[in-house]
């Protein structure tokens, strides 16, 4: 693996989150292997990577796999040297606008929809029997979920509402992170999209600094894109050593056996060996017949690790 290269991403075209890191690529011009993976689960070409962790996107760099945007992200910012990539960087205004798009407005954005248009819309998609599976698995997802999202009217006013303070917000600066790009664009641009995406619309015209912002952030697109099968991401895997593990704090789980997996929703754990926990992540062995050792990654905030 060259220090920044051979960015693998597990994603779907339709995934908001896959679409944020995406767009990272875009505007930094990393050249990625894209995998595509079914958008229910189960995902056969990712679940023997991961070792369940359901959530999309996953970003693998050979025998490294790392779980969640905001970990990803670390990562680009980490090898692409620019820190405004990275999570921790963002003011506090930033911080609270990125907090609700990735909370209620994210889910708002189907919670504010009327459900047949929302019905109709995976019909042509999906099919019948695929919408089906897709209501089967979200619903069930979002039953064990700590996120209780609005619907309805009070979603609608919960999308107007960022609408108008990210207009605002960028009423005195080209980008929310300030003249340049920074990590709180791609984590609030991708609601955005998707809810325009989704309703096949536009901003208001009054919306004249977010329209702006907008275009300027899909300006240049997905940067180097070249499609892997599942198979060849497998490979890599199989024929890489994870890299070195950084320096560890103390942990009481410090090699053992632990499980790990997201507070939020898609809760479904990870178990293998915690072998380093930084300030930011956690990594876990996985020692598996197929790809023999792998670590996989996950932030700190956000997810719940004990012992297995
Ligand atoms: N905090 C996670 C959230 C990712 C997320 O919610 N992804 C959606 C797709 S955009 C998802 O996994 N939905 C359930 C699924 O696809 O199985 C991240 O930043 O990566």
């Amino acid at each position: 693996m060259t220090e920044n290269g051979n960015w693998i991403l597990h994603h779907y075209e339709d995934s908001p989150y896959a679409e944020k890191i995406r767009l990272m690529f875009g505007h930094t011009g990393l050249a990625w292997s894209s995998v595509l993976s079914p958008a229910i689960p189960p995902r056969p070409n990712l679940d023997p990577l991961t070792g369940g962790y359901r959530r999309i996107p996953v970003a693998q760099l050979g025998a490294d796999i790392l779980c969640d945007t905001a970990l990803i992200s670390l990562e680009i910012a980490r090898l692409t040297d620019r820190a405004a990539l990275r999570p921790d960087s963002m003011t506090e205004d930033c911080a609270g606008l990125v907090a609700r798009a990735q909370g209620d407005v994210f889910f708002s954005v189907i919670t504010s929809e009327p459900p047949l248009k929302i019905l109709r819309a995976l019909l042509s998609k999906f099919g019948v029997r695929e919408t089906y599976r897709f209501f089967k698995d979200r619903s069930g997802m979002m039953k064990h979920a700590t996120i209780k999202p609005p619907s309805g009217k009070q979603a609608q006013a919960v999308i107007a509402a960022f609408f108008d303070e990210l207009d605002m917000t960028l009423a005195d600066r080209p980008f929310l992170s300030g003249d340049g790009v920074g990590y709180a664009d791609f984590a609030a641009i991708h609601p955005v999209k998707f809810k325009l995406d989704l309703m096949g619309g536009t901003l208001p015209d009054r919306l004249v600094h977010l329209k702006r912002w907008y275009d300027a952030m899909l300006l240049p697109g997905h940067g180097a894109r070249t499609e892997l099968a599942p198979e060849q991401a497998f490979e890599i895997a199989a024929g890489s050593e994870p890299r070195g593990l950084p320096p560890t704090e103390a942990h009481d789980c410090l090699n053992k056996k632990v499980q790990i997996g997201p507070e939020d929703y898609g809760q479904e754990p990870v178990v293998g060996d915690l072998v380093a926990a930084t300030p930011e992540r956690f990594i876990v062995a996985r020692h598996t017949e197929k790809f023999g050792l792998l670590h996989v990654h996950f932030p700190r905030l956000g997810y719940t690790l004990s012992e297995a």
